[in-house]
């Protein structure tokens, strides 16, 4: 699927630019016996947003690119960008959901009109539409609830690293976990694979292989497998998730060649990153589609899961449950187990098994 989505927005979006091209909204306000107010647009915009009424506005669809400071960028349908604040009476469309993230749809307003020495114009977000998609996880245990990551996207990069910071099978899977749950697709990508045995991994990751899930090795600095890998996102909108250090900038700024991010050394006590990147960044890709880099993430909570659903998003699991004894089965102590039985034979990898268990525990010691 190409980057459609940055026009795909709902049929209210599409009604609030209409009228905006027709001057429809100053219309309205000749009929009423006023004229179209000559205060300053912020004073109207303010005194509008405090009577909370959206339908005046002249709204644009535009999406949430990234965060600079208070502000999301916002790129419009006409290529222009707004710095843009939430206006107090902003609606969504996603009940119980972080307010606004990377890859957002919205609807804003403008507060300036763009001037020679300005980037962005700045701009207010009066409305974030419904996301097809999203990358959630449990946020982290200060913070509590879900936290998403990115919103419509079409695929996720699960990216790992062969060392430094080493790869962690448990975190691909609560990784694939979300994949899922967000309806997005997913590809693994093993980075600095200059500095382990390419082989010794591919039999280690296989088992992905068989799911159905690609994966990639590849190596940033070298440039090893680097077009490749770039080359199966072609045109789509892919988010690239995984731990901090594991090279996510070093590899966009290899794919574009240029240094479009900024990237960081590695703890030389912990061997992991220092948390270079803050805030997730959308980046238009020639082939259309976008690759959104990301903050390093130190840990991977699976979100809105109770412990039974945990065997629908292991499709090798979900495949033999229905041939245990017991219709309640957990697949973690009770006999006459398809599940256990199917990891003793080898159809069921006991890595993914171990994964499961511990998701499982997780979730029931919550
Ligand atoms: N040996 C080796 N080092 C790499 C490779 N890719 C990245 N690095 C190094 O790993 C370190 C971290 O890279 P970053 O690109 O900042 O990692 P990140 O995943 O963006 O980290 P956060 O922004 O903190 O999440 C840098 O010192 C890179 O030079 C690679 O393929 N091989
Ligand atoms: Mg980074
Ligand atoms: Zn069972």
């Amino acid at each position: 699927m190409g980057r459609k989505k940055k026009s795909k927005v709902s049929g209210d979006a599409l009604r609030a630019k209409k009228s905006w091209r027709k001057g429809k909204n100053r219309r309205k306000w000749d009929e009423e016996g006023t004229t179209a107010p000559s205060t300053p647009m912020r004073q109207r915009i303010s005194a509008e947003a405090e009577s909370k009424d959206i339908s005046a506005l002249e709204l644009e669809p535009g999406i949430v690119v990234g965060v600079q400071g208070p502000y999301w960028e916002v790129d419009l349908a006409s290529d222009q960008r707004l710095n843009c604040r939430v206006a107090r009476s902003v609606q969504s469309e996603n009940a119980g959901e972080t307010l606004v993230c990377a890859g957002d749809n919205v609807l804003v307003t403008r507060i300036d009109e763009l001037d020679d020495a300005q980037d962005a114009g700045e701009g207010l977000i009066y409305k974030v539409l419904e996301r097809e998609t999203k990358l959630m996880r449990k946020a982290p245990a200060h913070k509590g609830g879900a936290h998403i990551i990115a919103a419509n996207m079409d695929v996720l990069v699960v990216f790992v690293a062969a060392a430094d910071p080493f790869y962690n099978k448990r975190l691909i899977d609560r990784y694939l976990i979300a994949a899922q749950q967000g309806e997005l697709a997913a590809c693994i990508f093993v980075n600095k694979c200059d500095l382990f045995d390419v082989e010794v991994m591919q039999e280690d990751l296989y088992v992905y292989e068989e799911l159905g899930v690609p994966v990639f090795f590849l190596s940033s600095t070298d440039g090893a497998g680097v077009q490749e890998a770039y080359e199966a996102l072609a045109d789509k909108t892919c988010v690239i998730s995984g731990p901090s250090g594991a090279g996510k900038s070093t590899f966009i700024n290899a794919v574009f060649g240029l240094e479009v991010q900024d990237t960081g050394e590695i703890s030389t006590k912990t061997f992991k990153g220092m948390h270079t990147t803050t805030g997730a960044r959308l980046l238009r890709t020639p082939g259309g589609g976008y690759l959104v880099d990301t903050p390093g993430i130190r840990e991977f909570g699976v979100w809105d899961l109770e412990p039974e659903q945990v065997q629908w998003y292991f499709p090798e699991i979900e495949a033999v449950q229905q041939e245990c004894k017991f219709h309640s089965c957990t697949h973690v102590h009770e006999p006459a187990c398809a599940v256990q039985a199917a990891v003793e034979e080898g159809r069921v990898h006991p890595d993914r098994y171990q994964s499961y268990l511990n998701i499982v525990q997780t979730l029931q010691e919550a």
